[in-house]
């Protein structure tokens, strides 16, 4: 079992003062509560911020802290007044907060906050850095940290690192409006599993890195450099047994009976919350309002307690917040209260768990109805909190918990009719009804439990790193570039069969643009001269295109896949006969899709037809290929061609054109004793798969080939080309 290193803006502890100094008390918080249970079953070292500033501390009283929280196995970062305002007051909660809550006009853009929140980052690091050791599992929570993922990585490039998103990721048209969203994003990025509450909020993210980045997922996985990094859902869950045991405890009996005494049998309904503009209590309280006005029969039969818990409140908007709410507590008590019944109880405090369990247990109906919210941990607890089967949820569907409780009576939290609808529902419905919804609740929440989802992250999280790794022993090692560099050196008849975009060149915008450079003309001339090399050039592109940017060097050249063969010191030539009647039929078909794409486009050679898609809209993109191939197919039956799918092209051919038909052609004229062959896309697999055991294949990526080897980019494939034209330089200079 590797060592737990957690990383969260705020520890488990935090500390306050009073007139006899340093206090340590448990945080709140649903990051808190969750992790809490783990240690148990983990060796845990929790990294962060112990919640207050570092001027408020003389250093003896600093030292004192890092003591105590060594004992918690916790490790303090001290953040500087500067810091906590730039950094979590602006950046974190003015920032990434609302907009991540779909919020935009409470979204604060500011550059000081930006820069401190890098800054922050980055002590987070420092102090990572100095705790971890090999073989530790780094995890790191929530949105305060998302640039250090990446700051890790780079000082630790092996290190195995996951994050855990607790907010919701918004979808793309917000998170585009955000300055920073391609660092945010890159800075995630530098872990190897990002793990969010929903599959909307994957969805989300993994449009934003394809529309930003310009990044594809396959099966949400994303190809970094060297890495694979994993995206996925992992609902977190809460200590069930905890809190449906708890109702046996004298002291929550006790505050049940307490609470019991003082609302004599009206029905209760429970408010809980931080105090956040987020959860919806404001406008729950006015559904409230206006469900006594409707309903006044109601009329001293149900008390709402409303628990709203303290929470950021050096921040404006928070303390207008509470303002507002304190101000509608008392309209509703004054307009609808009596002399023996009080409406609304408002609390504004955090209660002990005694008397939170009690609040859950009494409860007939739980008002659950924020605007957003990543997860919410309250609906679980309620739901588990109730062993006898009774009490209502009434949950918003903007929550992430509504995914898995969708027995609760579910509401559009801005929807005041329907939340007043679903309050009568909720206090009227049969017993029962409440039963049989809250089981099928149950099990659920106690079969995945935050223990589970701990496991469950961490296991995910090896797994992939083991897919890192089984990619990473077929990487071009030095030791199998010094044998290939060997082997070369002493080859008398060496063939190199080389595919051009994305393998001697970077892919661009538009592909007309990818012509090449300098280095790539240079090396490739460099090889093409030597005497006992034949070097072909096989690429999917048209003859001219070849003969224009290539036409000079010594290769051989190959264009549209094979269709098209030109030897040196020959003219071009096709591998066999071909037909083209087809093109008639398809090219409307593929016109009408450009039309109806923007940014798409069809180019025309002489035995192929391609629909191009890399600057149109990547989903609607997604879209149209499926229905493009569908229509060709239809229309094509019996014609003899094929349609494959490409890097964000989708090519209509004749049947029988490919590069493995090229290999062999080439493979067939002498007796090699050395072989290169290399590629990036799945054209080249057919290449790969008629090569000898003995010959070195390499593939441009690190996804699952035929070849043998794997390079990263283009800039390593060409690094180890320069290697081999200096090999020969050594060698000859010998001979
Ligand atoms: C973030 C996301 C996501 C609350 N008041 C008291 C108290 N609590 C405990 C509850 C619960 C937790 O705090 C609150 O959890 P939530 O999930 O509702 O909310 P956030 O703190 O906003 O947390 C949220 C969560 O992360 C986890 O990923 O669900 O969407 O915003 O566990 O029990 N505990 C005690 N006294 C209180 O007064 N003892």
């Amino acid at each position: 079992m590797p060592r737990l290193v957690i990383v969260s803006n705020r520890l488990p502890m935090r500390i306050t003062r009073d007139s006899q100094g340093i206090l340590f008390k448990k945080s709140v918080g649903g990051l808190a509560t969750g992790l809490a249970s783990l240690t148990s079953s983990y060796e845990v070292c929790w990294i962060g911020w112990p919640g207050t500033a570092v001027e408020r501390l003389t250093s003896k009283e600093k030292e004192q802290i890092g003591e105590k929280l060594a004992g918690e196995n916790c490790k303090p970062v001290f953040l500087s007044k500067k810091q906590i305002k730039g950094y979590y007051q602006g950046f974190s909660n003015k920032t990434i907060w609302p907009l991540f809550h779909y919020f935009q006009l409470y979204t604060v853009y500011e550059e000081c906050y930006w820069r401190a929140y890098r800054e922050a980052n980055r002590v987070f690091c420092e102090h990572v850095l100095e705790m971890v050791t090999p073989g530790d599992c780094i995890w790191i929570h929530d949105y305060q940290l998302m640039l250090l993922p990446e700051m890790i990585r780079e000082r630790l490039p092996d290190a195995q690192i996951g994050f855990f998103l607790h907010i919701p990721f918004p979808s793309f048209e917000l998170f585009r409006l955000l300055p920073w969203r391609a660092e945010l994003l890159r800075g995630l990025l530098g872990a190897d599993l990002i793990g969010f509450h929903t599959y909307d909020y994957v969805r989300h993210f993994l449009s934003s890195t394809n529309r930003i980045l310009g990044m594809e997922h396959s099966m949400g996985k994303l190809e970094i450099g060297n890495r694979v990094v994993k995206v996925d859902v992992f609902p977190m869950g809460i200590d069930y047994d905890r809190y449906s045991g708890a109702g046996k405890e004298p002291l929550v009996k006790k505050n049940v009976n307490a609470i019991r005494k003082k609302v004599g049998e009206r029905q209760i309904i429970i408010s809980i919350d931080r105090l956040d503009y987020t959860k919806g209590i404001i406008e729950r309280l006015e559904a409230f309002d206006l469900f006594l006005s409707q309903n006044p029969k109601y009329k001293g039969k149900v008390t709402l307690i409303l628990l709203a818990i303290p929470s950021r409140m050096g921040v404006g908007d928070y303390i207008e917040l509470r303002k507002r709410l304190e101000g509608l507590v008392g309209r509703i008590n004054g307009e609808h209260g009596t002399i023996g019944w009080v409406p609304v109880w408002y609390l504004f405090r955090a209660v002990p768990f005694e008397r939170l369990s009690a609040l859950y247990s009494i409860a007939d109906a739980a008002l659950v109805t924020p605007l957003r919210d990543g997860m919410n941990l309250i609906a679980k607890e309620f739901v588990a909190s109730k062993t006898d089967g009774r009490g209502v949820l009434i949950l918003s569907e903007m929550a992430g918990a509504a995914s898995e409780l969708g027995e609760a009576v579910i509401v559009n939290a801005h929807n005041k009719t329907a939340i007043i609808a679903a309050i009568k529902e909720a206090l009227e419905m049969p017993v029962e009804e409440q039963i049989e919804r809250n089981k099928l609740m149950q099990t659920r929440l106690s079969r995945y439990t935050v223990a589970r989802w701990a496991d469950d992250f961490i296991k995910a999280l090896s797994d992939i790193k083991k897919t890192q790794q089984e990619l990473s022993v077929r990487k071009l090692s030095t030791e199998n570039r010094n044998n290939l560099t060997q082997e070369y050196s002493v080859g008398r008849k060496r063939l190199l069969l080389l595919d051009y975009d994305g393998t001697l060149v970077g892919f661009v915008g538009r592909p007309e643009k990818a012509e090449p450079d300098k280095e790539v003309l240079g090396l490739l001339g460099e090889l093409a001269s030597q005497e006992r090399n034949e070097v072909v050039i096989i690429s999917g592109r048209d003859k001219k295109t070849l003969d224009d940017w290539l036409g000079d060097i010594k290769a051989s050249l190959v264009a549209e896949h094979g269709a098209w063969i030109k030897q040196v010191g020959c003219d071009w030539q096709v591998i066999e006969p071909l037909h083209n009647e087809w093109k008639q039929t398809v090219r409307p078909v593929l016109e009408m899709f450009a039309d109806r794409t923007a940014g798409a486009s069809v180019e025309e050679k002489d035995f192929s037809l391609v629909w191009h898609y890399r600057r149109a809209d990547p989903e609607l993109a997604y879209v149209r290929v499926q229905e493009l191939r569908d229509a060709i197919l239809n229309l094509t039956e019996n014609m003899g061609i094929s349609v494959y799918e490409g890097s964000k092209i989708l090519e209509v051919k004749n049947i029988g054109v490919g590069k493995g038909k090229v290999a062999e052609l080439w493979l067939g004229k002498e007796k090699w004793d050395f072989v290169l062959s290399a590629g990036d896309d799945y054209t080249d697999e057919d290449m790969f798969a008629v090569l000898p055991e003995r010959a070195y294949s390499i593939k441009i990526g690190y996804s699952i080939s035929k070849a043998r080897f794997n390079l990263g980019s283009v800039q390593e494939f060409r690094s180890l080309l320069e290697n081999l034209a200096g090999a020969r330089s050594n060698k000859e200079k010998v001979c």
